[in-house]
């Protein structure tokens, strides 16, 4: 254990006068104080194993020393995380980066921390050393048969993984596109990678999703054969029930209403989930909520309001995760960064009126309808949101008590310099 919870409560100790004063004064406006915080509290977000290291760039990388070197060091960081926010019990496994030699092993590990697993992640951008075909102009949609085979037996793998682990869903990123017009036949690539995609499906478990990701560019720059939310919406309607949409909030080209969007998807029965993240101009993978907290607010306001309008609940029924990686911030405080802004933004979104806003809505009253989001969005929740992790044994200050115990100068120490985590 990287974080003794002696040191935690030590520390909640001495915040402890100072939490109740703020507490006092958010709460004493919030109707349904017992609910929003019990709703706080069931609320995870899975940690994805290739955020634990520094992230590198196109021209460079720049160790920040202790990274983790084995799945087990990754399942250690992401238990340090669960200990001091008791908000992140997953981890997301990219494979081949993080192969379970021993899932019986890697799930005692993951357990002793309280974790289990998200989605498992397939990867068939990257070549892998031994492997016969290249994935060089694409995978599920390549025109070479040969190579839709072997990134099909890959992802049925993959599956095999997870299973193991007691994941109960595959996530699917594909790079597969195109840079220069002409270069392909869109059509050929959409119906060969719908058929790999079925053939996929038709190897899920019962109780098994399968999760499409889109993304309009990069690494190629012309077209994406996943490139948006209908391409993927249109492959998950005809793949079945256990295919949907995953929204990766960094796939998307600026200004994009990512929140009509989740909106739509959540109507149709149809959104996986998230890939977290923020951006000023595409798929930058910052931290969340360092860019544009509102847009994430108004993510949630469509969340609580759809989710309630289904009955669904908000923790568990849609997967929940961060995509964040970058080569400049300790990537334990990045991430402890990361679960605080979503959470902020959950917690904001539940303290909407919402009898108000239909009302504002119905009357086409946009003065009012701004007024009731941004009452909400101004409420400065933070102690809401320390108040429910001090209910399940989380620290009040998480980032604070990381840095008071020196967290990474003692994975320095232990682990080097100089180490490089699996991952981009
Ligand atoms: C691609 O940009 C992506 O968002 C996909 O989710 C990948 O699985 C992940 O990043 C890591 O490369
Ligand atoms: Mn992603
Ligand atoms: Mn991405």
């Amino acid at each position: 254990m990287l974080i003794e919870k002696s040191r935690i409560d030590e520390a909640n100790h001495q915040l402890s006068n100072k939490h109740q004063r703020q507490f006092d004064y958010v709460a004493a406006d919030v109707k349904n104080l017992d609910e929003v915080i019990q709703k706080i509290q069931a609320f995870n977000i899975a940690i994805p194993s290739w955020a634990l290291g520094t992230g590198g760039t196109r021209f460079g990388r720049f160790s920040g020393g202790g990274e983790p070197r084995t799945l087990e060091e990754k399942i250690e960081d992401v238990g340090a995380i669960h200990a001091l926010n008791k908000s992140s019990n997953s981890i997301s496994l990219h494979i081949p980066w993080d192969i379970p030699s021993n899932a019986d092993a890697i799930k005692a590990v993951a357990a002793h921390h309280g974790l289990r697993f998200d989605a498992v992640n397939s990867n068939t951008f990257q070549d892998q050393k031994d492997q016969s075909l290249s994935y060089k102009f694409g995978s599920l949609h390549h025109s070479d048969k040969a190579v839709r085979k072997q990134a099909v037996e890959h992802n049925i793998e993959v599956i095999k993984y997870g299973v193991e682990l007691g994941s109960n869903a595959l996530s699917v990123w594909l790079a597969d596109g195109s840079s220069f017009p002409g270069q392909l036949n869109f059509r050929n690539a959409f119906q060969n990678t719908l058929e790999s995609l079925q053939e996929i499906y038709a190897a899920l478990p019962q109780d098994w999703k399968v999760w499409v990701e889109y993304k309009p560019y990069e690494p190629y720059f012309y077209s994406t054969t996943i490139g948006d939310w209908g391409q993927s919406l249109l492959l998950a309607n005809k793949l079945g029930p256990k295919a949907s949409t995953l929204v990766d909030l960094g796939h998307h080209l600026p200004n994009t209403n990512i929140e009509q969007i989740v909106s739509l998807l959540l109507m149709e029965g149809k959104l996986a989930g998230f890939h977290f993240n923020d951006s000023k101009y595409g798929d930058d993978d910052l931290t969340v909520g360092s860019i544009n907290p509102y847009q994430l607010f108004l993510i949630f306001n469509e969340l609580v309001e759809g989710m309630d309008a289904r009955g669904m609940a908000h923790a568990t029924s849609i997967g929940w995760m961060i995509d964040a990686s970058h080569n400049v911030k300790d990537p334990i405080e990045d991430l402890l960064q990361s679960v605080e802004a979503i959470k902020i933004a959950y917690a904001q979104a539940l303290l909407v009126d919402t009898a108000a806003l239909k009302q504002a809505q119905e009357s086409n009253d946009a003065v009012a309808a701004q007024e009731i989001l941004q009452a909400a969005y101004r409420t400065d929740v933070r102690p809401l949101i320390a108040e429910a992790r001090l209910r399940e044994g989380g620290a009040l200050n998480p980032l604070g008590v990381y840095r008071s115990l020196d967290v990474r100068s003692n994975l320095i120490k232990e682990r080097g310099q100089n180490t490089v985590a699996t991952g981009l």
